[in-house]
């Protein structure tokens, strides 16, 4: 599977509806004429992804359950001699043309902090994307490119519209210098720090499910011991009715730009500073994540039982033993031995600092100097319950799917046991990891009433998407009732084409690809 490689399609039939896209894509190529004067090369596109289970501990190395969406981030792309990257958008009110020069001495284009804007992204990618060349073609120059992106993946919306917009601008400089054949997993390795060089320290899961992708198919993203995206099915419940996922855009934008040092990156440092606590009291040796020098929640458990249980290291599908050693993991948190009832509520730098045996200097120069963060105290207790409780029901989520398949289980304890954990995911991301809010909150209210068996935010949260656990029968129920009870409350103005944007039925979705048509 890792040695897949990133396919070329030459007509849009990989697309669930390729008519909507036939006419999206005419559209784009007449954008591009005008832009450009010349038409496009070839496309690269990679699609938004929904995070079924497992949020917030896709940077502690444990395994997500994903799936690639149809929404999508579409590059029309054509080489040119001026050296000059030239980036428009369909949507030019809100993304306007922008123009990046690339350096004469044949060097990685550098991001200006100070001019941050959408082709900070682009810059990103093609950071990334130049190291892969030269590495392959040391002695050639980067081409010059124009590019029109045409998205449909909402942004600040948990559905990785970042992830989306820079795998398919990195796939765009690849091919264009041309890498006509990447395997997923070099597609996967490289993009997964792209964002870092924005600011934003992301995990991995958004760029190997847009990667991974495939029609039909949700993933199971493994990080440990390789990063990999290993795509399955979702059981039949009914002769005449199927399981699905109904996301809802709570309109709540979240710019995880703006807000990292409160709330994402916060969340980086939060759980590395777990990690380290736990490991000098349990006297662990984790292994360091050589990113930020810290332990991971992840190598604690791994250490604990390496080093204290003395068991081998357990397989990837060996759901039960991965279940046991978290729910260890899980009473070893609580222990007043580990955390006492003061540290439970939070830890002042002070506090934190005397724990880990360091100065108070020390652990600012450590954790808080090279990812700025805000925060009047840190939840490390409440940060590594979320992760060990999170990543728990992702195997949990995978136990039960996989019991359902061999057994004839009746479709409806199933449905509702999966739900059920799908809101307990919701109950930690709230009150845990405090990533949802009050609004989120009530459209899973709202959604649970009408249809749903489970409702939890997706991604990072604090805005953005719900995702909702449904049948096709159910869904008509539940449509009506977020429309009435939640959009048209919140926006009483809202148009029926914003409706349909911001409810989003979608069916798993094909990876990144290049298209080349005729
Ligand atoms: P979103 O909200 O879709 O950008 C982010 C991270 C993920 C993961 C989730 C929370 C990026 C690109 N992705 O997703 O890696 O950590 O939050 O589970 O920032
Ligand atoms: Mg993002």
């Amino acid at each position: 599977m890792s040695e897949s490689v990133v396919p070329t399609f030459h007509d849009l039939s990989f697309y669930s509806r390729p008519d909507e896209n036939k006419v999206r894509y005419e559209k784009l190529t007449a954008e591009f004429v005008k832009n450009f004067e010349v038409k496009p090369d070839f496309f690269a596109r990679s699609p938004g992804r929904v995070n079924l289970m497992g949020d917030h501990i896709d940077y502690n190395f444990f395994s997500v359950l994903p799936m690639a969406i149809d929404v999508d981030v579409v590059a029309a792309v054509k080489t040119n001699d001026s050296g000059e990257m030239v980036i428009t958008n369909t949507n030019s009110a809100n993304f306007k043309k922008e123009t990046i020069k690339l350096p004469e001495d044949g060097s990685v284009v550098s991001i200006e902090k100070e001019h941050f804007s959408w082709a900070s992204y682009f810059s990103c990618s093609l950071i990334v994307a130049h190291k892969y060349i030269m590495e392959k073609y040391p002695e050639k120059p980067l081409k010059g490119l124009y590019i029109t992106f045409d998205g449909t993946v909402p942004t600040g919306g948990g559905l990785s519209s970042s992830a989306a917009f820079c795998v398919a601008s990195t796939l765009a400089v690849l091919k264009a210098n041309g890498v006509d054949s990447i395997s997923k997993a070099d597609l996967t390795r490289i993009t997964v720090v792209s964002e870092h060089y924005v600011g934003v320290n992301t995990g991995g899961m958004d760029q190997c499910a847009s990667v991974y992708g495939e029609a039909s198919k949700a993933l199971l993203i493994h990080f440990r011991p390789k990063l990999i995206g290993i795509p399955f099915g979702f059981p039949k419940i009914a002769e005449d009715d199927e399981l699905t996922f109904l996301i809802s855009n709570s309109l709540q934008v979240s710019n995880k730009h703006e807000t990292a040092p409160i709330h994402y990156n916060l969340r980086v440092v939060e759980m590395a500073i777990a990690s380290d606590i736990l490991a000098k009291k349990l006297n662990l040796n984790p292994p360091r994540d050589s990113n930020v020098s810290t332990a991971t929640l992840r190598g604690v458990l791994d250490s604990y039982v390496a080093e204290v249980l003395k068991q081998e290291k357990w397989d990837a599908d060996d759901y039960q033993t991965g279940i046991k050693h978290l729910n260890t993991l899980l009473e070893i948190v609580e222990r007043e031995s580990i955390f006492n009832a003061e540290q439970k509520v939070g830890f002042s730098v002070e506090e934190a600092a005397k724990e880990l045996g360091i100065t108070v200097e020390e652990f600012k120069e450590k954790y808080l100097s090279k990812i700025p963060v805000r925060f009047e105290t840190l939840k490390l207790y409440q940060r590594a319950k979320h992760v060990y409780a999170e990543s728990l029901k992702v195997l949990e989520c995978l136990s039960l799917l996989g019991e359902f398949s061999k057994s004839s289980k009746n479709p409806q304890q199933f449905l509702e046991a999966f739900g059920n954990i799908l809101n307990e995911s919701q109950k930690s991301l709230d009150l845990l990891n405090n990533s949802s809010n009050e609004k989120l909150n009530k459209i899973c209210e709202i959604a649970l009433k009408n249809g749903s068996y489970g409702s939890r935010v997706t991604g990072a949260g604090w805005g953005g998407c719900i995702v909702h656990l449904s049948t096709s029968k159910k869904l008509p129920q539940l449509q009506k009732a977020l429309v009435d009870e939640y959009f048209k409350v919140e926006f009483p103005a809202i148009t029926q084409a914003e409706l349909d944007e911001a409810i989003i039925n979608s069916q798993p979705a094909t990876g990144s690809c290049v298209v080349l048509l005729e």
